[in-house]
């Protein structure tokens, strides 16, 4: 038996282990980011399984349906919704929470208050739902000095003051991808174990890709940037092979696969929608923050976007992150532009 091998295999580096080894490197630290971490990862949990079972929602009475009690259920984007909300609000460390399905930010109330900010799509992707593609939960999360007095503009902090961000995928597998400022790590859910595992540790994107990632149906109204950009990857005159084309429309699900394989994502700004569709505060920025902690790039076609001021909490922004490379020439075509 090869024992070695097995220790492998039952030294389990779960993301509790691995938050609370982080926090013993700071040793003034109270463990409030482990705290606020675990109610996280508990929403996460509790919505990989409403997801798994939404396929079954017509057979046991889920997301918009009736249940057999007769109850009206939840749609899986609500449901997420409350479950993220009261699980951060029950830590008692948070302070103001922006998500994306309530139109004002939640100011927790005082006996209930810590000093962290956490803005969040609980479900990204939901027009996904109904097909089994994969959709995910993207978090920021900003800490404030004085959690007494919670404001609005505590959370309305470019993207680069954040002090952690992640995403949590259900798709094939459930995976929980999380940077707190010193690299990128992803964690698999072990159903049998209910517990994330440490399975992709200290990701790096690949400096160049060899995929791009865009809706192209809105090609017609793209700007000259975007237009040249996409016209290079499928023909490029330097000799290199022409980029694959893969876009889901499912924003956790295209950027995992780009964190992974490399290449470059783009939701560019067009005549029908000049700030582009995505959200700045829980799309654009924790995105970002992962690209750039992975080795990549992110950038808004006028500035790298973890510098961007969100004036609204629930602002668009046009986006384009990767490999360093790819976005690299994305910006000299910006560039070029500006010149011209
Ligand atoms: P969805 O509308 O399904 O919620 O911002 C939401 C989002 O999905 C992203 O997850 C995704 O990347 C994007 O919109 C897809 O937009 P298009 O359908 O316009 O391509």
């Amino acid at each position: 038996m090869d024992h070695a091998a097995d220790a492998m295999h039952t030294d389990l580096m779960t993301i509790t282990r691995f938050v609370l080894n982080e926090q013993s490197k700071y040793p003034e630290s109270r463990g409030d980011f482990s705290i606020l971490l675990s109610h996280i990862v508990l929403g996460c949990k509790f919505v990989c399984a409403a997801v798994n079972k939404a396929g079954l929602a017509k057979l046991i009475g889920l997301a918009g349906e009736t249940n057999v009690q007769g109850e009206e259920q939840k749609k899986l984007d609500v449901l997420s919704n409350e479950v993220f909300v009261k699980a951060l609000v029950s830590s008692g460390r948070t302070c103001i929470l922006v998500s994306e399905e309530d139109e004002e930010a939640i100011i927790v109330e005082p006996s209930k208050r810590g000093k962290y900010c956490v803005v969040f799509d609980p479900l990204d992707g939901s027009s996904n739902i109904d097909c089994g593609v994969s959709i995910g939960t993207i978090f920021g999360i900003y800490m404030i000095k004085d959690a007494g007095a919670a404001r609005l503009e505590d959370v309305l902090q470019p993207g680069k003051n954040m002090v952690a961000a992640g995403y949590c995928m259900y798709g094939s597998s459930c995976t929980l991808v999380l940077s707190t400022g010193s690299g990128v790590n992803g964690f698999t859910l072990d159903p049998s174990l209910g517990e994330f595992i440490l399975t992709h540790p200290d990701i790096k994107i690949p400096k160049k890709g060899k995929i791009y990632s865009v809706n192209e149906g809105n090609a017609k109204n793209w700007d000259g940037p975007t237009a040249k950009f996409v016209e290079k990857c499928k023909f490029p005159k330097d000799g290199s092979p022409a980029k694959s084309l893969r876009y889901i429309g499912s924003m956790v699900a295209d950027v995992h696969r780009t964190l992974l394989y490399g290449g470059v994502f783009l939701y560019p700004a067009d005549k029908k929608s000049p700030n582009g569709k995505l959200r700045v505060l829980y799309e654009v920025f924790p995105m970002s923050f992962l690209m750039e902690q992975a080795g990549g790039q992110s950038f808004t076609g006028k500035e790298r976007a973890l510098d961007l001021v969100p004036k609204k909490i629930h602002e668009r922004s046009p986006i384009f992150l990767g490999s360093y490379d790819d976005v690299e020439e994305i910006k000299a075509l910006y560039a070029a532009e500006e010149k011209a």
